[in-house]
């Protein structure tokens, strides 16, 4: 070996056959200076203890069987506004005193791939307006627009990217000018990284020569990419005490809902996270259990379908309430666990990831062949003091954009139908005629609710073709 034997080639070689990852260097003779640095770079990023650890079960999170067996309803408040001792106005109006007086911050995570999809951008980019194609984006900022602008106050975005994600996804709102958010209001942050290993031997997988497969650490990795790069302590310097978090897929999010920030501070929890009445035993959302005064999410994926299925007394599900990834935290409390973000637990998950061989041949899985490390936010749901869930009507906050179209659901166009279908509603309740299946779009920026509409629809309005109202 020439001049690649350096001590770098032995000390990485002494750090990675520490724990059998020596691997990885199989192929150095072959690579240019800038691919063995590229590997030695990232390598410094890996917690190698860890992996070692992931890969032999031995941070496993907590034991979902003894959890299912004790799991009961969580304890929030129903769509009847029923199961707290507040009311849906006293609700209103605690809620509308936070955003007036600007203690509300907002949080949107847009680091996934968006593999389903299969849009080559970041998702945000997606232009899903059923009339307008307005992209998710677009719609979220408006609607964070609409929010500050009702209550007086500047509202700021934290929103997180990956490596991935992070230079389009900048790129494209700064050519938008953040959809009229001043520029300083809008901080965007990136998330880590964890290495994906091969499924049979816990091996770490090289993508390219001097690459390792690494892929975003879930949305857990808010908790450490908040911190780190400063944006908690932007919303701590603005004052803010709770964030809005949402998903970037879900085009119906009633951003900053005062009766759900209200229900939230007068519960005093610290964390508080909507749900939805679950459609049938077997839907993709996370579910929402309560075990010993503690709320746990469990992942659709790993609840057996026996226990899905199982019954109250009255004939309702016993796990009713689906997480759809929309909840009001604390700041306080999410400073506090950023201290102990090493906590969350990783979630296996078996994915296909392409590989190099031993020589050198990129190889495309048509299996799963590799797993992948994720935490999830949902997972701070324990640590939290007081949580509750607060249920919403699925048709009202709950229309993820998942999959490609042709799929059975979650598809681009199921997604504008049920927006659609929202709009139609809304304008009918204040006294509009709209003619059935009539594609329409309300703009945020036009009404953020019912209540905005009817002061801006004039009697006997009415609707017989695609109407976009912004
Ligand atoms: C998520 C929830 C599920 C349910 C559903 C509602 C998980 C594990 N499951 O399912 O319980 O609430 O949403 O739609 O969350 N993201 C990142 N970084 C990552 C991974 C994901 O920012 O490393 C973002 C991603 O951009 C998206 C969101 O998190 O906004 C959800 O990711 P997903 O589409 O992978 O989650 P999904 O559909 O499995």
């Amino acid at each position: 070996m020439a001049e690649i034997s350096e001590p770098n080639y032995r000390s990485l070689f002494d750090r990675l056959a520490r724990y059998g990852q020596e691997h990885l260097l199989a192929l150095w003779d072959r690579w240019t200076p800038a691919q063995r640095r590229s590997l030695a770079e990232q390598l410094a990023q890996v917690d190698l203890e860890l992996i070692a650890r992931l890969w032999e079960g031995r941070l496993a999170g907590p034991d979902i069987d003894r959890l299912l067996e004790r799991a009961e309803s969580p304890p929030g408040v129903r769509l009847d506004g029923s199961g707290l001792p507040f009311s849906p106005a006293e609700a209103r109006q605690v809620g509308q005193q936070l955003l007036r007086q600007g203690r509300v911050g907002v949080i949107l995570v847009a680091g996934g791939q968006g593999s389903r999809l299969g849009f080559s951008q970041p998702k945000g980019m997606f232009p899903i307006g059923p009339i307008s194609r307005k992209t998710l984006f677009q719609i979220h900022f408006e609607k964070v627009l609409a929010v500050g602008r009702r209550y007086g106050v500047r509202m700021p975005v934290y929103l997180m990217t990956s490596p991935a994600t992070e230079g389009p996804t900048r790129q494209f709102l700064e050519t938008h000018q953040f959809f009229g958010l001043p520029a300083d209001d809008v901080v965007i942050f990136c998330q880590g990284q964890m290495p994906a290993v091969d499924g049979q031997t816990g091996k770490l997988l090289l993508e390219a020569a001097g690459r390792l497969a690494l892929s975003p650490d879930g949305h857990g990795g808010l908790i450490a990419a908040m911190s780190h790069s400063g944006a908690l302590q932007h919303a701590q310097r603005r004052g803010l005490e709770h964030f809005f978090y949402f998903q970037v897929d879900n085009p119906l999010v009633p951003v900053c809902d005062p009766r759900f920030l209200g229900w939230h501070q007068l519960a005093q929890s610290e964390m508080t996270t909507l749900v939805i009445a679950k459609r049938h035993p077997l839907e993709r959302v996370g579910n929402v259990i309560w075990v010993d005064g503690r709320l746990y999410v469990i992942e659709y994926s790993d609840l057996p379908d026996e226990l899905a299925d199982r019954r109250k007394p009255d004939g309702s599900l016993l796990l009713w309430a689906g997480s759809i990834a929309v909840h009001a935290i604390r700041v306080d409390f999410l400073a506090r666990m950023a201290e102990q973000a090493d906590q969350l637990p990783f979630h296996r998950a078996r994915k296909k990831v392409p590989y190099l061989d031993s020589q050198g041949r990129l190889i495309h899985p048509d299996q799963p062949n590799a797993i992948k490390f994720e935490r999830f936010l949902f997972d701070l749901l324990p640590y939290a003091e007081g949580a509750i869930v607060v249920e919403g009507d699925p048709k009202e906050c709950f229309a993820p954009v998942k999959n490609a179209s042709g799929a059975k659901e979650d598809t681009p166009e199921s997604v504008q139908t049920q927006m659609s279908a929202l709009y139609r509603q809304w304008l009918r309740s204040v006294g509009a005629e709209v003619a059935e299946g009539v594609m329409v779009e309300i703009s945020p920026l036009f009404a953020l609710d019912v209540e905005e509409l009817r002061e801006k629809i004039p009697a006997g309005t009415s609707i017989r073709q695609p109407t976009y109202l912004g």
